[in-house]
C-alpha cells in the first residue's frame, strides 16, 4: 500500500513537471528547488550579504522577543510548515518554551536531522516530523493536541505562492487551530527596486547555481536531458504584480528530450522558476482577515524591510 502510494505521487510529480514544461511559458515548480543540492544552495543564499530577509527576520525576533512572548502568551505546541534544518524553530522555542514541536516538510532528511538537532538542544521537547508537501492539503497527526497552538511560518515563504494560493495556505493554518491558537508569519516588504534584484541575483552566483540546479533536479525526476550550463539566470522585479520572477533563460536554441517526449526551445527563451511576492502590509493583513484571523499585530525592523505578523481568529 505504502509502495503503492509512493509510485503514485511518483507519477503525478512526473505529469506535473511535464505539464509545465509544455506550456506555452514552460515553467517549472519552485518546489522543485529543494533536491539535497539546492536545500544546501538555499541555506548559502541565505548567509549572502545581499539576501537580507533572513538575517532581517532573525534579528526582528531577536529584538522583539518580549513583545512577541507577550503578545502570543502560553503556547502548547509550535508546528512549523518547511521547518527545514529547525534554526528558526530554535529560537522560537527558546522565546516560548512550548512543550511540543512539529516541523512539516517535503525534504525528509534535512527535516529529521532539525527535529534531532532541537530535541538535544531541549530533552523535554517532544519534537516530532511530518513529510509532507506544502503545495497540497496537509493533514497533521491526530495526536497533536489542538489547544494553544502556533502556526509559525517564517522567511517570506508565503511570497513563493501566488496570491490566490496564498489565501488558501492561510485558510489551511487557520484550519489547524482553534480558537485558543495564534499564526506567526514573516513577510518580505516592498522596497527599492535594486534591493530585491540584487537579493536575488548575488554577486557570488550563489542564486543562480540555486536556479540552474533546478534542472538537474528535474533530469532525474523525469529523466530528461536538460544542460544546465546552456541557461542563464535572470531575476527582476515586477512592479504589476510587486513580485521578484525568477527564470532560466536558454543561451543557444536546443532540443530537450524526455521519456515520451520533449520541446524545442529557441534562443533567448525562458522557463519561469519562481515569484515571491512582496506584500504591502496592509495588503496582507486584509489577506489574514479574509482566511478567518480577526486581530492582526506586527512588527517591524527599522528600514521598514520585512514584518513579523501574529494573527488570531
Ligand atoms: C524560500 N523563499 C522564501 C525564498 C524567497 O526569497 O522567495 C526563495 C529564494 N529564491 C531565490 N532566493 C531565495
Amino acid at each position: 500500500m505504502i509502495l503503492l502510494r509512493a509510485a503514485q505521487a511518483l507519477l503525478m510529480q512526473h505529469e506535473d513537471i511535464i505539464q509545465g514544461l509544455m506550456q506555452p511559458v514552460a515553467q517549472i515548480s519552485p518546489k522543485y528547488f529543494y533536491d539535497q543540492l539546492g536545500s544546501k544552495l538555499f541555506e548559502a543564499i541565505t548567509n549572502q550579504p545581499e539576501y537580507y530577509p533572513t538575517r532581517t527576520e532573525r534579528i526582528l525576533l531577536e529584538q522583539r522577543a518580549e513583545d512577541i512572548k507577550r503578545a502570543i502568551g502560553t503556547t502548547h505546541t509550535v508546528i512549523e510548515p518547511g521547518a527545514g534544518n529547525g534554526e528558526k524553530a530554535q529560537i522560537l522555542c527558546d522565546i516560548l518554551k512550548p512543550q511540543c514541536f512539529v516541523g512539516v516538510d517535503i525534504s525528509a532528511e534535512i527535516l529529521q536531522e532539525g527535529v534531532a538537532r532541537l530535541r538535544h538542544a531541549d530533552p523535554n521537547l517532544d519534537a516530532r516530523a511530518v513529510i509532507a508537501d506544502l503545495t497540497s492539503r496537509v493533514q497533521l497527526p491526530d495526536e497533536i493536541p489542538r489547544e494553544r497552538r502556533l502556526v509559525f511560518y517564517p522567511g517570506s515563504s508565503i511570497g513563493n505562492f501566488d496570491p490566490p494560493q496564498a489565501l488558501e495556505w492561510l485558510r489551511q493554518a487557520r484550519a489547524w487551530i482553534d480558537s485558543s491558537g495564534g499564526l506567526l508569519i514573516g513577510i518580505d516588504l516592498p522596497k527599492e527596486v535594486d534591493v530585491l534584484e540584487a537579493a536575488y541575483d548575488d554577486a557570488d552566483g550563489i542564486t543562480a547555481r540555486f536556479n540552474r540546479n533546478i534542472l538537474s533536479h528535474v533530469n532525474r525526476l523525469i529523466g530528461s536531458d536538460f544542460d544546465p550550463s546552456e541557461w542563464s539566470h535572470q531575476a527582476f522585479f515586477n512592479p504589476v504584480a510587486s513580485r521578484i520572477e525568477m527564470h532560466l533563460q536558454a543561451d543557444t536554441s536546443q532540443s530537450v528530450h524526455w521519456a515520451g517526449g520533449g520541446r524545442d526551445f529557441v534562443c533567448g527563451e525562458r522557463i519561469h522558476t519562481e515569484n515571491s511576492y512582496k506584500y504591502p502590509l496592509q495588503v496582507f493583513a486584509g489577506m489574514l482577515r479574509q482566511a478567518g484571523f480577526a486581530r492582526v499585530q506586527s512588527w517591524t525592523d527599522e528600514r521598514g524591510w520585512y514584518a513579523l505578523l501574529y494573527a488570531q481568529p
